[in-house]
Order: C-alpha cells, then structure tokens, then sequence
C-alpha cells in the first residue's frame, strides 16, 4: 500500500567527536524508520570526492573534502516510508540557523560548515551514496520493524 525506500545517513565527523552518534540516531530510530547498515569509518579520498562530486569547484568544496575526512563517520542505511524527505526533514536546512527547532541541525550544530549530519537528497542520490559506503552485503533486511508490522497491521483493519 506504501512504497518503502531507502536513504544514506551519516553522521559527520564533528557529531562522532561530540559524543552525539546516539542522540542523532534516536531521532531516526524514533521516527520509525528501520537501520539496514550501519558502521563507523575513515572517509577516504575516493570516497569524500565520490560523495560530494557535485559541490566540485564551489568555494567551500576544498573544506568540505577536509571537513568529512577530519575524523571517523558513522555511516547508515535507513529504509521507510517516503524516508529519502521524511529523513531531510528530521535533519532541517543545511545552514543550522536557518533549521527549523526540533530538527537535528538546529537542536545539535551552529555552522552550516560543521552541520553535524549527511542525508541523501534523492532517491537516485541515495542508491548512489549507499553504493559508495556500503557493500551490498552490508545491509540486513531480514524481518520486518515494529514499526513497519504496525502499519501493516493498521492497513489491514
Ligand atoms: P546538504 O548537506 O543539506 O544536502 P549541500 O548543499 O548538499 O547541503 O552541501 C553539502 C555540505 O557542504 C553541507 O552539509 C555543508 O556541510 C557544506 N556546505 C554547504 N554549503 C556550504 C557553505 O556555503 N559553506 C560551507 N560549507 C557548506
Ligand atoms: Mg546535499
């Protein structure tokens, strides 16, 4: 009845060295959507410019690049409902003083440099940043959420 999709999330090295990797987590978990894969690791090179191939040449795109390979991330796969938005929308604006309070960016970050959290912009973007961190093999979807059984069940009323 509902199409389930899937999303990359990560969360930024500045939110592994705060200590916030469980907070930021919950807010996703809350929400109900379900972790397919989920690591800590190194960012390399290949894969810091793979992933943000498009902001190229803009001005803060050499910051970048360092910014996301300053330290470990905690890289994830989320599947739900609409989750590629539902997961941007939990995050708010890239720039944490425009973010709407509630959200991730606003609640936990002050610059729109060091923003604490990646999220796919797309489906298309999604399968391909998942491809970039995650062998397929990674990703564990045997057994179904509570929170996908409920809206199952409630469906089916
Ligand atoms: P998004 O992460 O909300 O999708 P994008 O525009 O795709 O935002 O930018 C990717 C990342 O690049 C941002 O999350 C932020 O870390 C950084 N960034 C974006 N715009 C700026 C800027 O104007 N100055 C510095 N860093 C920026
Ligand atoms: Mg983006």
């Amino acid at each position: 009845m509902h199409t389930e999709e899937r999303t990359f999330i990560a969360v930024k090295p500045d939110g592994v060295q705060r200590g916030i990797v469980g907070d930021i987590i919950k807010r996703f978990e809350t929400k109900g959507y379900k972790i397919v894969g989920l690591k800590m690791l190194q960012v390399s090179n290949e894969q810091a410019e793979a992933h943000y191939a498009e902001h190229k040449g803009k001005p803060f795109y050499p910051a970048l690049i360092k910014y996301i390979q300053s330290g470990p991330i905690v890289a994830m796969v989320l599947q739900g409902y609409n989750v590629v938005a539902g997961a941007r929308h939990l995050m708010g604006a890239t720039d944490p003083d425009s973010a709407e309070a509630g959200t991730i960016r606003a609640d936990f970050a002050q610059l729109k440099e060091y923003n604490v959290v990646h999220g796919s912009d797309s489906v298309e973007s999604a399968e391909r940043e998942i491809k970039i961190y995650f062998n397929e093999n990674e990703l564990c979807n045997n057994g179904k959420s509570m929170s996908e059984l409920v809206i199952e069940h409630l469906d089916n009323v």
